[in-house]
């Protein structure tokens, strides 16, 4: 390889044109050959994005996990053929041109869209429009918050983003634009693809938005380019690089399908194959007479060229980063290494035992309060906030220091009534890297973050998402804020760990699996409400591991087992008791997490459920507990919306009490005798 660039490097330089032209044939191809994908916005933004490859993004394809490399964030990732196509030229080792062959083909790490994972130089996983763009504003949060943590020497790089018309048309843009204005984010750079299409037609159709105006509006720096101009677009990105206080747009006026004779600037181009009259015509037009994937030498060469351009300053990178001792190195990318993992180990330990001995009835909300100050000062990677819902979530602790533009040494962020860019940005933080995000908001507005909740899962990232107020239990603010189908939605999400803790010491035990858990995102849902502890003995096994385990075990056997999550778990234990007195035998199963549950062997799962009949309480729908009852037993919970009351009027006027879960008992007990 290096000896192929040494001679390759012998060769004349390619013009702008061949490089440009090189994404263009490639996208044309690679989606003419898969009968699918998008042509158009490859075609019109390869100009900007060979001048920025070329010119300035920091990289290098041999170490693409550079910690401060730049990102390129690509959120409009229908044209994910212009990210692949940039890889395959500038040399990273795993998109060959076969990937490329390859276009939306399974197995190969030419996806439709960019999947964070496949291949190195896919940052995060676009598709969803304006995903993206709130990622790119917490990767470049990501970098100031490591900046003041570890210098420019370790840490000063950019974040640049490629946004089209869909992705700015996006609600959650306005809150991500918002929030990296106020955090004055002076090293994102984000390119708007400026070709006035999008499916439909014209844009025109639909918006009527100045861009710049908007962007102006929330303190950005702004610059209007044609886009087609390789000068213009070097010039504007070199300004836009030397603004330091504010985030940068440069409005890029491109042409979709660009070189498409007869489709270029027109829909046609978005989404579909050119169609191969149209593809040889492109070839004429643009000068480019070469075969499909084939490329003329100084072409390629000049592209491996651009990706070899930092290879002495990784070196010099690498070279400080071994000064660092070994944990400020792992605190760079991941911020729980084995050391800090043991130290999380003991503040989880100890804050369980002061929840046991002191026995104090609390809501989970506080009780997460109490855990994170414990966590703060052994996780420093560890970095909050709460979508203006600080003192309700619990997320701020005397050991929280605000992050606001003058100073990113903090560990805590008011992210504002923008729940979904906070989603977004923590998935943006966590795969950044060095960073371990959570962030508040109530349990029913994650509806708001869901896109990005679901893109967390699928991305496999360690974000943690505080979510408050957990069920009918908060009471007077009534079914609005009540959420009764969260729960079930939130469990139907794949690789998602949905935590509903029912005392503080469960509370911490899913703290510690949520800093655990390197590849699942965790939802805790904490209640408003007071909670009486129903861990009293204290042990050091984090009993929530397995997701549900057997609070109480009768002795002699079960006549019937009662199963709780969170909130309600107390009254399947009140139950019990009543039961008891009764000479029922009840067991009770506390399940934290249906998902860990749902991991474990059969045998253990078959010995905390046992055989007897099943009552489960949950105070939200049914949907999804037929797994855990079988289709005999019975569930005690909520049939519909909510109500505006007091919290314990709630609980009495929706029956879920321990009054129903002993008569359902009973019912289920007598049938069995029968
Ligand atoms: C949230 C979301 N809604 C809808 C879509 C479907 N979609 C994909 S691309 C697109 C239009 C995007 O227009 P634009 O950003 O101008 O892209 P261009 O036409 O320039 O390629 C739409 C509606 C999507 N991917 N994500």
């Amino acid at each position: 390889m290096a000896e192929a660039l040494m001679q390759n490097q012998a060769l004349p330089e390619a013009t702008h044109n061949d490089m440009a032209n090189a994404i263009r044939a490639l996208a044309m191809d690679a989606v003419q050959k898969a009968d699918s994908g998008h042509p158009g916005m490859p075609m019109g933004m390869a100009d900007v994005a060979t001048v920025l490859f070329t010119r300035f993004l920091k990289f290098d394809p041999a170490h693409p996990d550079w910690p401060d490399r730049d990102r390129f964030v690509l959120s409009a990732g229908h044209g994910s053929m212009l990210l692949y196509s940039l890889l395959f030229l500038t040399g990273y080792p795993d998109m060959t041109l076969e990937e490329l062959k390859n276009f939306r083909q399974l197995g190969s790490r030419t996806a439709g869209h960019p999947e964070y994972g496949h291949a190195p130089g896919i940052e995060t996983t676009t598709g969803p429009l304006g995903q993206g763009l709130g990622n790119a504003v917490g990767m470049a949060l990501a970098e100031r918050l490591l900046n003041a943590r570890y210098g420019d020497e370790l840490v000063k790089h950019f974040t640049y983003c490629v946004a089209g018309d869909g992705c700015l048309m996006e609600g959650i843009s306005h809150e991500a634009i918002s929030l990296a204005g106020h955090l004055k984010l002076g090293r994102l750079i984000v390119l708007f693809d400026d070709n006035q299409v999008s499916i439909d037609g014209p844009t025109s159709l639909a918006v009527s938005d100045d861009q710049i105006e908007r962007f102006r509006a929330s303190h950005w720096h702004t610059a209007r380019v044609d886009g087609q101009d390789p000068e213009a677009v070097a010039l504007a990105i070199e300004n836009a690089r030397s603004v330091t206080d504010r985030p940068s747009l440069i409005a890029c006026r491109t042409i979709i399908g660009y070189g498409a004779p007869s489709k270029a600037g027109t829909a046609a181009t978005h989404g579909a194959p050119l169609g191969a009259e149209e593809v040889a015509g492109a070839r004429e037009k643009l000068g480019w007479r070469h075969p499909p994937f084939e490329l003329p030498k100084p072409v390629l060469a000049s592209w491996r060229a651009a990706g070899a351009r930092h290879r002495a300053a990784y070196e010099d990178w690498a070279g400080a980063a071994k000064r660092l001792d070994t944990q400020a190195r792992a605190g760079l990318t991941d911020p729980i290494d084995d050391k800090v993992k043991d130290a999380v180990t003991t503040a989880i330990s100890a804050v369980k035992a002061d929840f046991s001995r002191e026995g104090a009835k609390l809501a989970t909300r506080q009780s997460s309060q109490k855990v994170l100050e414990k966590l703060l000062p052994v996780v420093p990677g560890l970095v909050g906030g709460s979508a203006d819902l600080t003192g309700s979530n619990g997320t701020f602790t005397i050991r929280s220091i605000l992050i606001n533009a003058g100073n990113f040494a903090g560990n805590y962020i008011h992210y504002g009534v923008r729940e979904h860019a906070m989603a977004a940005a923590m998935n943006g933080l966590a795969l950044h890297g060095g960073i371990v995000p959570y962030g508040g908001s109530f349990l029913v507005f994650t509806d708001y973050c869901r896109p990005s909740i679901r893109l967390s899962a699928l991305m496999g990232q360690r974000v943690i998402y505080v979510m408050t107020h957990d069920s009918i239990g908060l009471g007077e603010d009534g079914p609005t804020h009540q959420p009764v189908e969260h729960l079930a939605a939130l469990r139907a999400i794949p690789n998602l760990y949905v935590m509903r803790p029912a005392d503080s010491v469960e509370c911490a035990e899913c703290w510690e699996l949520a800093l655990y858990s390197a590849h699942n995102p965790t939802i805790l849902a904490l209640t408003r409400h007071g909670l009486p502890l129903l861990r009293t003995t204290h042990s050091d096994e984090n009993l929530s591991a397995k997701g549900a385990y057997v609070l109480i075990e009768p002795k002699g056997g079960r006549d019937v087992t009662l199963i709780g999550t969170g909130s309600e778990l107390s009254l399947a234990v009140q139950a019990a008791r009543a039961l008891d007195g009764e000479g029922i035998k009840a067991a009770v199963v506390s399940v934290p997490c249906f998902e860990l549950f749902a991991a474990q062997s059969e045998a253990y799962r078959d010995a905390v459920l046992g055989q007897a009949p099943r009552v489960a309480v949950e105070a939200a729908v049914a949907f999804g507990w037929d797994k855990w009852i079988g289709p005999e037993g019975a569930f005690i919970g909520m049939r519909g919306f909510g109500a505006s009351a007091p919290a314990q009027d709630l609980y009495k006027h929706f029956g879920i009490t321990p009054e129903a879960v002993a008569a359902a008992a009973r019912d289920l007990t007598a049938k069995t005798k029968r």
